[in-house]
């Protein structure tokens, strides 16, 4: 998969494209990731991206020009081109499995208060990751990514997402390591017991009991 990010501060990614998993599925070849400085595509002579918004009020608003125009130049009949609002559509684990099935993404973060409206007509979609405002869209874009790319075959073993909370809507089971007792804190017997039938039956009603308790909206969607 090939993953095109534009932003007004492409050094924002520089740590999350350099550590942990994103890096190492960049290193075996199987996402491509390209953060392009929007103002290099400015075509104004001081490489403006914003501008006052017309009718007054709320600050700086991203230009059209440099966007349309670094997509135009990145889109291809692949891509898949998606705008980073928090007037897009909330963003879910069931959106992160059809994301990582596309083969290019061309992500636009908005910034400052705002962006020209006629941005807008470039995107196939609006993502939102949540009900709360961020100074722009960078972050968002790097929640977008990582879960997207953390399913793309091969980059993590298949089990350690198929267990993952939000599948099925149900959160995780409780998981433990050594050691067994940890100041009084035990492991529950059954995990030390080697019965694995007795193991997947425990993880399923801890999932399920968890869910109840913390987020009764994910089992009524089930
Ligand atoms: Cl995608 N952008 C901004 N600026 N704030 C947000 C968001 C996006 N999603 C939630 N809040």
């Amino acid at each position: 998969m090939k993953i095109d990010i534009l932003t007004i501060f492409p050094n924002m990614f520089d740590g999350f494209v350099s550590e942990s998993i994103i890096k190492r599925a960049i290193d075996k070849g199987l996402v491509e990731i390209n953060v392009h400085n929007i103002r290099d595509y400015s075509t104004d002579k001081h490489k403006r991206v914003d501008d006052y918004g017309f009718g007054g009020g709320q600050g700086m608003v991203l230009m059209p020009q440099p966007i349309f125009d670094a997509v135009e130049v990145l889109k291809t009949d692949e891509s898949k081109v998606i705008l980073m609002t928090p007037q897009g559509v909330p963003y879910k684990q069931e959106c992160a499995y059809d994301l990582s099935l596309e083969k290019h993404l061309i992500i636009i973060c908005g910034h400052y208060e705002g962006f020209d409206e006629r941005i807008r007509t470039l995107a196939d979609m609006e993502i939102s990751i949540g009900d709360y405002v961020l100074t722009g869209g960078e972050i968002a874009s790097m929640v977008i990514t990582d879960s997207v790319v953390r399913l793309i075959d091969g980059v993590i073993e298949r089990e350690s997402h198929i267990n993952d909370s939000f599948n099925n809507n149900l959160l995780d089971y409780p998981v433990y390591t050594k050691p067994a007792n940890f100041r009084g804190m035990c492991v529950p017997d059954v995990l030390l017991s080697g019965h694995h039938a007795n193991i997947d039956k425990f993880r399923k009603e801890e999932s399920l009991k968890r869910t109840e308790e913390r987020r009764p909206d994910l089992l009524e969607k089930r």
